[in-house]
């Protein structure tokens, strides 16, 4: 019998990992505008990557839903109706897969096809690849789309696999989803999931105990249903929306704040706080004041304001007091929006456990034991977060040139130019890659301004007959030196967070994304591309 491996490699001009916001948006310019044979190779069974595989309880986006989508089609942007202010996740999912309905997308998408390796040929200029069926398909460029967010991060706690209940990890839910009724679950992690998943969990199953290393600060999302004035609204000034997100520093359509959080009295500053907090959402971060992020006093005020909320709102003080974050400034990891997390923790059948305090220590046949006692649990939910920003692009064998690996090449941290390409490793591209605002700002922007960078550096390669593209190492190192000291000019280096790497034992400390916001970032893209990619060495 034939396998994929005994076929002929399968030559194209482009291939383009992932089927997410990225990967199809990719796709699409490549084969539709500039005539590219584009394959596109998705380990899932499914288009949608983040909204394909998060399909935990409570799982939905934290950005608005008008400006969560594609702004690249004045049609699609008329013809979709988003339900609500945050819509969940089967909502993108769907948007997602009418997008690759509604282009035609799917006869250049391969699913269930995991690429294993891929290795540059400097003779040809071309990247080789193997797919987890041993299927080899060459081309000129290679495009990651793999997400920043896709690698599930498990813990190594001893005793799991004696566990006798059940256990997900968030990003890898069943499609068949869980029912939690009747059930004793147990919920690692309070992040933006578990926060998510919280009051959900709570709401279906018998008892719900959260397992918490770092209190977390978090913002009412006061999720709404978009009604038909809004929508209508909303679709007459998309034009106004997009300047307005492009300009942004986060990619989101707010005016900037441009005050200062010390220049107000206690009493003024707190009435400004209230007004956003009763609006919700990111903009309590980035339309309150301007210095929540670079001053520490700023940063406290708003600390403050957040930590009352939460005794305000928690009935139990010995409860409130555990939930009180302490230990990094607001914003410095990643800030969560929630719809009744806090008050989830006045249910009877809700409690929490401090797992700092009192580290885990093993999970046993019938549930989690750690240093203050053992806790019964038919499930454990692990909302433990991701690899983050390199793991999923780590977990492919991929080698530049002189047989250079990415593995080696990132031992101490990933190093790239723009967060677009990798000295060492020719003609690839990576798209929301480390070293660009990706996970900082409002992604689908930030997607958008990669893909139409790369294709149009694609497209003026083609016209002047360029056979490859590389970053020089004197850019990526510059570009390097740059990333971290607008980092270091910032709060987030306080915190022990995924942005960092801090998440994962072993993985190297350093921020990863590009924290000077997407205005001054595109500008540095732009001035690239029209010096004639400056930085870069194309060959003829
Ligand atoms: P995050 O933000 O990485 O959160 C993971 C949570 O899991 C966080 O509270 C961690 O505590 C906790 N965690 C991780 N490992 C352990 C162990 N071993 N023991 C106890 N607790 C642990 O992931 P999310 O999925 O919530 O969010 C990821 C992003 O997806 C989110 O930011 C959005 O961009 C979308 P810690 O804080 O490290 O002490």
């Amino acid at each position: 019998m034939s396998t994929p491996a005994d076929q002929p490699e399968l030559e194209l001009d482009a291939i383009v990992i992932g089927a997410g916001f990225s990967g199809m948006y990719m796709l699409k310019r490549l084969r539709d505008e500039l005539g590219l044979k584009t394959r596109l190779f998705e380990a899932g069974d499914g288009v949608g990557g983040t909204w394909y595989w998060n399909r935990y309880p409570g799982a939905r986006c934290d950005s608005e839903s008008f400006y969560y989508c594609y702004s690249f089609s004045e049609e699609l942007l008329q013809e979709w109706e988003w339900s609500s202010k945050y819509p969940e996740q089967p909502e993108i999912l769907k948007y997602l897969n009418h997008v690759a309905d509604r282009f035609d997308l799917r006869s250049d998408i391969q699913l269930n096809s995991r690429v294993n390796s891929a290795k540059f040929n400097e003779t040809t200029n071309r990247w080789h690849i193997v797919t987890a069926a041993g299927e080899r398909v060459s081309a000129q460029f290679l495009i990651s789309a793999v997400g920043c967010l896709s690698t599930a991060n498990v813990p190594d706690i001893d005793g799991l696999d004696d566990f006798k209940g059940d256990w997900y990890h968030t990003g890898q839910w069943p499609h068949e989803g869980v029912d939690f009724s009747g059930k004793r679950v147990g919920l690692i992690g309070t992040g933006s999931t578990g926060i998510q998943a919280t009051p959900v969990i709570a709401a279906e199953a018998d008892q719900l105990t959260i397992f918490q290393r770092t209190a977390n600060f978090s913002v009412p999302a006061r999720n709404a249903p978009l009604t038909a004035d809004r929508q209508e609204q909303i679709k007459g000034t998309y034009d106004d929306i997009w300047r307005a997100a492009k300009a942004g520093h986060g990619g989101f359509p707010y005016i900037p704040s441009d005050r200062s959080a010390l220049s107000y009295s206690e009493d003024e500053r707190n009435a400004i706080y209230e007004d956003i907090w009763q609006e919700g959402g990111f903009k309590f971060l980035w339309g309150s004041f301007s210095d929540i992020m670079v001053d520490e006093k700023a940063n406290d005020t708003a600390a403050d304001f957040l930590r009352t909320k939460i005794r305000n709102t928690v009935k139990d003080p010995k409860t409130a007091a555990m939930l009180l974050p302490n230990d990094h400034p607001y914003g410095a990891k990643r800030p969560p929006i929630d719809t009744n997390y806090f008050e989830t923790f006045n249910r009877d059948n809700v409690n929490l456990v401090d797992v700092k305090k009192a580290p885990i220590e093993t999970i046993t046949e019938t549930g989690l034991r750690t240093a203050d006692g053992d806790y019964d649990l038919d499930v454990i939910v692990f909302a433990t977060g991701f690899d983050a920003m390199t793991g999923t692009l780590l977990s492919i064998d991929i080698q530049g040139r002189d047989g250079l690996t990415l593995t080696d090449k990132w031992a101490e941290g990933p190093k790239t130019y723009l967060g677009l390409q990798v000295a060492g490793f020719p003609n690839m591209f990576t798209i929301s890659g480390p070293g660009s605002p990706s996970v900082l700002s409002n992604m689908p922007v930030s997607i958008e301004q990669h893909v139409e960078w790369i294709s149009d550096c694609i497209e003026s390669m083609r016209g002047k007959q360029q056979q490859s593209i590389e970053a020089t190492t004197t850019a990526e190192s510059e570009w390097v030196t740059h990333v971290n000291d607008i980092a270091q000019m910032t709060l987030f280096w306080k915190a022990n967070s995924w942005y960092l790497g801090a998440n994962i034992p072993g993985k190297k400390r350093i921020f990863m994304p590009y924290a000077g916001g997407i205005p001054m970032y595109r500008q540095r893209c732009d001035e690239v591309a029209s010096n004639d990619y400056e930085g870069f060495t194309l060959s003829a």
